[in-house]
């Protein structure tokens, strides 16, 4: 089939207006969001339901023409983006969200459906989402399933592959996979939705997610706290995971990071004093207000002056402004290489202070911000300066991960961006019988090609 003849197929399918090839209509999804990954497509198509799905990956799969799922584009490791005349298939029109079931907790939604609005039903039936993260009003749950991403509540309530009940996806033949039964208990055959939570869009094209929502925490308090060095941060975060109950989340971030904030977000300081490194914990509870254990437990740290703990929501949302704007900061700067990675938690603090001096031996004039989520042994390795396309600084962050015994990818995913390091990371065995399940799923390469793996 032409290109033409295909494009014709698939405004049949889709409609005319939802199957973009003008080059201005095509550019936002071209992009990815940090603007260090981009290509062109053929076209967007933008399909209104899971037929129009699978009518789309069929028609594409008899063409044998590429096809890269996209959700919200906020993806970080350029998974989302094509690399030069694929066809992006944007899930945004599907967004149907159901009924909260509000004795099981449970809520239905299509996978264009963005995390904010996912939350705000849920809260609004007297529950919650268990995974939270800074991209919430464009990041969809398709999305956040086919990259499992993590956010700040993964302490608390594991990250995405632990939300999911059930699931329908369309394989790269158009074939439809319905498991959406409500019933938490369903042992029967493999765990096709645990398999496609970290997927990546290799393996199917998610289209309707069932969640198993959490506990509304209604009760909160945030402290900012700051300390001489990573070890020490690490060390009062260890203490207040073990002394008190409430923890939700616990964050790190370092003065470099504040200063970006400030200035490009207008936010002032937690405290008067500056410090090395910053600790942000969270805690949270359904009946007891945690204030006072929270207070109590930070006063123990003995930092002194340099703490601020907020207690009413105004106050809680300024700081976490101070964390979760970090992104958006860097972004402001200029195109960055992202690595998030993990490490075990007694070499975290070595990984906060060596990293830096790894780039710097490769490239003098980088500058590197880091932050993360401490409980969870991941931090997020900012470089701001080399070339998009000059690997030299993420190889040395990604060789002093290993060496400490880490994963090249904690919560985004390999995306295109890492592909040259999964095997690195899990040795060739383990992405032998991965490659396995994705000649099977799908044997034409049709979906996301380049992203996990190589080319072929
Ligand atoms: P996209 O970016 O559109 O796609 C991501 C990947 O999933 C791609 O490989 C794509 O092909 C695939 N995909 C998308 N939809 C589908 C589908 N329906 N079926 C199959 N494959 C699909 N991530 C974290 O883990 N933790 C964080 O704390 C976090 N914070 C962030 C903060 C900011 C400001 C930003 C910009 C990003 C952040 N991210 C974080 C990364 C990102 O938001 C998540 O990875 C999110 O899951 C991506 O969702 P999306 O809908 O934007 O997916
Ligand atoms: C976060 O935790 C996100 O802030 C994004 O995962 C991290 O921008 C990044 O590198
Ligand atoms: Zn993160």
């Amino acid at each position: 089939m032409t290109d033409d003849a295909l494009l014709a197929a698939l405004r049949e399918v889709v409609g005319e207006q939802h199957c973009l090839t003008d080059a201005a209509l095509r550019a936002s999804y071209e992009t990815d969001w940090t603007r260090r990954f981009h290509g062109s497509a053929l076209a967007v198509v933008r399909p209104g339901s899971t037929d129009e799905v699978a009518a789309v990956l069929h028609l594409c799969a008899d063409a044998g023409a590429a096809v890269v799922p996209q959700g919200g584009n906020t993806g970080l490791v350029g998974g989302s983006v094509p690399r030069g005349g694929e066809v992006v298939l944007s899930t945004t029109r599907l967004n149907d969200v159901g009924d909260v079931d509000a004795e099981a907790g449970e809520l239905t939604l299509g996978a264009g459906v963005t995390l904010a609005v996912a939350q705000e039903r849920a809260r609004a039936a007297g529950w919650d989402v268990g995974v939270d993260l800074g991209a919430r009003d464009s990041a969809t749950i398709g999305g956040l399933v086919a990259a499992n991403a993590g956010g700040i509540r993964v302490l608390r309530h594991g990250s995405m592959r632990r939300q999911i009940l059930g699931i329908e996806a369309v394989m790269a033949d158009g074939s439809i996979l319905r498991r959406l039964p409500g019933i938490p208990k369903d042992n029967t055959g493999y765990d096709l939705a645990g398999l496609l939570a970290g997927s990546e869009g290799t393996l199917a094209v998610i289209t309707r997610v069932r969640l198993r929502l959490v506990a509304q925490l209604r009760h909160r308090a945030v402290c900012v706290a700051g300390f001489a060095d990573a070890a020490a941060a690490v060390h009062a975060a260890a203490l207040l995971r073990h002394r008190v109950a409430s923890v939700t989340a616990l964050e790190l971030f370092t003065d470099a990071g504040l200063e970006l904030v400030m200035r490009h977000a207008g936010a002032a300081p937690p405290f008067a004093a500056r410090t090395p490194v910053y600790l942000l914990v969270e805690c949270a509870d359904d009946v007891v207000d945690p204030s006072d254990a929270l207070i109590e437990a930070v006063e123990a740290l003995g930092v002194g002056e340099s703490a601020s703990i907020a207690v009413d929501a105004a106050g809680q949302h300024r700081l976490w402004q101070l964390r979760e704007r970090h992104t958006e900061a860097v972004n402001s700067e200029g195109v960055p290489h992202k690595l998030d990675v993990s490490v075990p938690l007694a070499r975290y603090a070595e990984l906060v202070e060596r990293a830096p001096s790894a780039v710097a031996a490769v490239a003098p004039e980088a500058r590197t911000i880091s932050w993360g989520h401490v409980a969870d042994g991941n931090l997020h390795v900012n470089i701001l300066g080399p070339a998009p396309d000059d690997g030299a600084s993420d190889a040395a962050v990604l060789e002093l991960v290993l060496e400490l015994g880490g994963s090249v990818s904690a919560e985004h995913g390999i995306g295109v961006a890492k592909v040259a390091w999964l095997v690195r990371d899990r040795g060739e065995a383990t992405v032998a019988a991965m490659r396995a399940i994705k000649d099977a799923w799908d044997p034409r390469g049709i979906l996301n090609p380049g992203v996990l793996f190589p080319r072929r």
